[in-house]
């Protein structure tokens, strides 16, 4: 099994696929932003993986929505998959390659693994029972059909038990099947399918999932779910919509067709996906059946590189409630944030240091407020400016004196704090490390209270803002995978000259800042986020939650 395959071997970094059925909200954030941050962290340990991710263009998400929109599905999924690519430009999260899960590679890619895994006895074909409605006429896959949870009793869809157990469902298991189209009750009617064996991969699985790395919430749902039961899994639909199932006018079922968009969007994906490799997913918690048990075991049926880690978030809260598009919980990223003229890097930062990765993360506008005016404003900020306007009111240029020895030292303890959190898939203890060398700068600059020796022992003056300026080029270093651009500001500010982001933390992190450099004017980095704009913030949550009670409650 290649879990575990050189050091050195290629290194691929992918982020589940969002439907291309909608605008981008803050919950899609939990998976894109830390995996951003990731890759950057990697690029700046040295390493060179490449980032992949596009859009899911196919199954009855998009399918329902182009109904409901009166739109073909082929206009839905081209029109969000441009606001996705524009909206992860603003945010600064930079793919390698954003595909398209309906582009012609996954196509390809998508039939050859079918054509394998039924060479290799793994496909085989079933007649079954599925939902009809009788008053539209229509089978009911997936989204199509709403009814009841037969494992936890919650309200369910087609194909997923999203509200409760979070269990995917086979078809023709949902218990009170109702058409979500006209309301009701579908009838069973037999049809023939295709299923893959999945009961045969159990031990397979259970050893597979020991040896995954990622975090821990990821393998241990999925271990659970493996050992109480395994059945083999329905992978065709009768849709027009989608990848066709070799040899037959069945299509195949989107949660086959998506992951292996992850292959069809790797530049020479033989040499990741065919060759040891590390594959690193990152998901929402909310798919983590998928990632950890169909996933590796049609990779494993039909013989390709299995993945190393999946790194699975928790769930996104809106002012303490259960994030829904339709009861109003809900903040659009670019309508409610980008276009009320936010910073992105502030979001970035938010999502990246509010919790660890795993817990459920609120979104609220006030801890939203707390975060930007009480850690960046009054720590990182107020050293930045408090170091860089003192020497330039007092030297105007970088003084020679040398660095006072604890400085280097406390630089070394919080890169060591930063690299392990990585390492750790940690992303709010890598913020810390880096926040603690503000913290420990201001307390430095405030202790020493080097405007008071100017007259009598500027040499002193000179080591602690030499010493000062050096923890801020450390934090520049640290925080760009963060805060990209605001780094790079501070970065330039310290009057570096090549691109941040190319830097490297093993030659640049304790490099000197030449004595002498004439330093740019300062600037604030950060601003205080007053309370009326964020009443305004806040009011327009409350309207839209006003208007979806008065359109009714239904759920997504
Ligand atoms: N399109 C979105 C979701 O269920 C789904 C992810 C596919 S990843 C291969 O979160
Ligand atoms: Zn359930």
């Amino acid at each position: 099994m290649s879990v575990s395959p050189p050091a050195g071997a290629p290194l691929l970094v992918t982020c589940g696929l969002p439907y291309a059925n909608g605008p981008c909200h803050v919950g899609h954030l939990r998976t894109y932003v830390p995996g951003d941050v990731y890759v950057r962290m990697l690029r700046k340990m040295g390493e060179r993986p490449v980032f992949v991710c596009g859009s899911d263009t196919h199954g009855t998400p998009i399918l329902v929505n182009a109904e409901e929109l009166g739109v073909p599905p082929r206009e839905l999924v081209e029109r969000y998959h441009r606001h996705f690519e524009e909206t992860f430009a603003a945010l600064s999260i930079r793919f390698d390659v954003f595909g398209s899960t309906d582009s012609p590679e996954n196509h390809r890619r998508t039939a050859e693994v079918v054509e394998v895994l039924r060479e290799r006895g793994h496909i085989y074909p079933r007649t079954i029972e599925l939902a009809h409605c009788p008053k539209c006429n229509r089978f009911l896959p997936d989204r199509y059909v709403e009814g009841i949870c037969p494992h936890c009793g919650s309200p369910a869809r087609g194909d997923e038990c999203d509200l409760g157990c979070r269990r995917h469902l086979e078809p023709g298991e949902i218990k009170d099947p109702r058409c979500r189209l006209c309301g009701s009750p579908a009838r069973p009617r037999p049809q023939e399918h295709y299923f893959f064996r999945l009961s045969r991969f159990r031990d397979f699985l259970l050893d597979y999932l020991e040896k995954l790395e990622g975090t821990p919430n990821a393998r241990h749902y999925a271990r659970e779910w493996v050992q109480k039961e395994l059945r083999d899994w329905c992978i065709t639909r009768n849709l027009e919509w989608g990848v066709k199932f070799p040899g037959s006018d069945l299509v195949v079922y989107v949660w086959v067709d998506a992951p292996i968009g992850y292959i069809a969007f790797t530049p020479a994906w033989e040499s990741v996906w065919k060759k040891p490799s590390r594959i690193v997913h990152f998901i929402g918690g909310d798919i983590v059946y998928h990632h950890c048990i169909f996933w590796p075991a049609l990779l494993q049926g039909a013989g390709y590189t299995l993945p190393r880690a999946v790194v699975a978030s928790g769930m996104l809260t809106i002012e303490g409630n259960k994030f829904s598009k339709s009861r109003g919980y809900v903040v659009w990223v670019k309508d409610d944030y980008l276009d009320r003229g936010l910073h992105p890097d502030l979001l970035r930062y938010y999502l990246t240091a509010t919790t660890s990765h795993t817990r459920e993360l609120d979104f609220s506008w006030r801890l939203f407020q707390e975060k930007v005016n009480n850690e960046l404003v009054a720590i990182l900020g107020n050293f930045a400016h408090r170091t860089l306007s003192f020497t330039q009111r007092n030297f105007g240029r970088v003084p020679g004196e040398p660095v006072e020895p604890g400085v280097a030292e406390k630089m070394e303890q919080a890169r060591g704090e930063v690299l392990q959190a990585v390492r750790d898939y940690e992303f709010k203890k890598m913020v810390d490390g880096a926040i603690s060398l503000a913290v420990h700068g201001n307390g430095y600059f405030q202790a020493r209270e080097p405007w008071k020796l100017l007259g009598e022992d500027r040499a002193t003056v000179g080591s602690i803002s030499r010493g000062c300026l050096q923890m801020l080029r450390g934090l520049s270093l640290l925080l760009e995978p963060v805060m990209p651009r605001k780094m790079e500001e501070l970065w330039q500010m310290l009057g570096e000259t090549i691109p941040l982001g190319s830097a490297r933390l093993e030659a640049e992190y304790l490099r000197e800042i030449p004595a002498g450099r004439i330093l740019p004017p300062p600037r604030p980095l950060f601003e205080k986020l007053e309370d009326e704009k964020v009443l305004q913030l806040e009011a327009v949550l409350r309207r839209r939650l006003e208007e979806a009670r008065a359109r009714g409650k239904k759920e997504d």
